[in-house]
């Protein structure tokens, strides 16, 4: 069987004209593809004959691909195995389920984060039905501000460590899933000092997947692209599932630790486990050592904003919001053991997304200081999330990025309370390391 024709109609559905053995065509609907390169090192496609009803039974075709050098399908190969066969229906039956796991009562670390209190707020404005305990350390980067207007019935604070496994075995029994943000998050705080990215990152992550274990609770696992390393400013590839594991950084390299835990505990122990690695985050409530939020607030507060190396390195940008429905997608519809990947094609380099910041609020483009480098600069991040998207159903909604960005610097003028008290002590800390 060989792919005749690919293309898309104007409603953006993906159609292929399939000839059998006498040469009769048909044109069929790409109903969904298949990542199953983990597993089988191919991909497949779901198809249906083009033009039938919605409400009409018809036979779904299943075909198996190698993509090949261009990225597209290769020649459609039958399907051989039953253990094929069985994934597929799996992907297929999640696919067509509206969610397959329905947490009532889950524990979220990190909640008072910044991404961490987004999916807080996420849950408790559209999952009513859903009790959240927001277990946080309340580090330097962690604020009860982030959650307070939400405490109450559907929202509980605990404050601990998650390194503190006593008290994971009493916070833990009687929930349902445990969603892990908790971390150390910051690339420069870790070349400065490693030591609690070890500790939070890596032994954190050991005491919720031991307390998973015992208790036998559903485990998400909130991990980032870095774990990839870094791509070439001119290369046309993006990071996807099947990347190898490449860190740069102290922080890179356990968030990579950390994912290859749930990997192992999920394959030896059994637990139910999924692991999300999103791109860079952007919007309200993100800490003032973050690139974005640094250069709005030193602006505010007439500091030049300071452009490490060239300028020239590439992140990938996407709206926290987005990020939290890409996790709550993974959490109730995400196959076990699998990783998802989130990202919004927002790739900007970061002297465009100064530049645009420093003309939304007035400034003049050259308004900014050439910093030190940071060491180890990793150049370019970038995600291919078409397996979240075409298996689970997920889309980001804020696709319109200067939008965002201008939205996110009202949100500082407007907030100067909430970043005020941090501000001192991260330039300083900023000025020692020359940067
Ligand atoms: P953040 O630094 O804003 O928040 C981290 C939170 O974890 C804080 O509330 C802090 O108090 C808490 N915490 C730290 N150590 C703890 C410990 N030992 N015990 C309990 N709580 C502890 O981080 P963020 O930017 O919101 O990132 C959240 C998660 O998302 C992290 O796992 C990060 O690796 C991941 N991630 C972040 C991005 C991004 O762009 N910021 C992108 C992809 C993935
Ligand atoms: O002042 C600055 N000037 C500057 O040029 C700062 C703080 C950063 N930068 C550059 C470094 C990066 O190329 O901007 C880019 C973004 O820097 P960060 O905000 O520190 O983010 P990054 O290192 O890309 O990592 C972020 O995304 C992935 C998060 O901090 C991580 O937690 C997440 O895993």
């Amino acid at each position: 069987m060989t792919e005749h024709n690919h293309d898309h109609d104007h409603e953006g559905h993906e159609h292929i004209t399939l000839v059998d053995e006498q040469g009769n065509e048909t044109l069929y609907e790409i109903l969904l593809t298949v990542d199953g390169q983990e597993e089988f090192g191919k991909n497949y496609v779901l198809l249906y004959p083009a033009g039938i009803p919605e409400d009409e039974d018809v036979e779904l075709q299943a075909y198996s691909y190698v993509e090949n050098a261009e990225g597209t399908e290769g020649d459609l190969q039958q399907i051989e195995t039953d253990a094929e066969w069985d994934m597929i229906e799996e992907v297929f039956n999640t696919f067509m389920a509206e969610e397959l796991f329905t947490p009532h009562n889950i524990i979220v670390t990190g909640g008072c984060g910044f991404i961490g209190s987004n999916f807080v707020h996420y849950v408790y404005n559209n999952h009513p039905d859903v009790h959240v305990t927001v277990l946080d350390a309340l580090t330097y980067a962690g604020n009860l501000e982030n959650i307070k207007g939400i405490l109450g019935d559907r929202v509980e604070f605990v404050h601990g460590n998650i390194c503190d496994a006593e008290l994971l075995d009493k916070i833990v029994p009687g929930h349902d899933a445990i969603v892990h943000y908790a971390a150390e998050s910051h690339n420069d705080n870790s070349i400065a000092n490693p030591e609690p990215f070890l500790k939070t990152n890596v032994e954190g992550t050991f005491r919720l997947l031991e307390a998973a274990r015992k208790y036998d609770v559903r485990y998400h696992h909130v991990s980032t692209d870095e774990v990839y390393g870094d791509l070439a400013l001119d290369d046309p590839a993006k990071f996807t599932e099947q990347t190898p594991y490449h860190p740069s950084s102290p922080y890179s390299s356990t968030k990579a630790s950390s994912d290859l835990l749930v990997r192992a505990w999920h394959r030896t122990f059994g637990i139910r486990a999924t692991i999300s690695n999103c791109s860079n985050n952007y919007g309200p409530f993100q800490h003032v050592e973050k690139f974005i939020p640094r250069q709005i607030t030193n602006i505010l507060e007439g500091l030049r904003p300071k452009l490490y190396g060239n300028g020239e390195n590439v992140r990938d940008w996407i709206h926290t919001d987005d990020h939290s429905t890409g996790v709550w997608t993974i959490l109730t519809k995400g196959r076990l053991g699998e990783t998802y990947l989130i990202g919004a094609n927002g790739e900007r380099n970061n002297i465009t997304v100064l530049r645009d910041i420093l003309t939304v609020m007035g400034k003049s483009p050259d308004d900014f200081d050439w910093v030190k480098d940071r060491p180890g600069h990793d150049r370019r991040y970038a995600i291919d999330s078409t397996k979240l998207q075409t298996e689970l159903g997920w889309k980001p909604t804020h696709t319109d990025f200067q939008k965002g960005l201008e939205q996110t610097i009202k949100w500082y003028t407007d907030n100067r309370a909430w970043w005020e008290p941090a501000k001192a002590a991260t330039e300083a800390k900023y000025k020692q390391q020359g940067q």
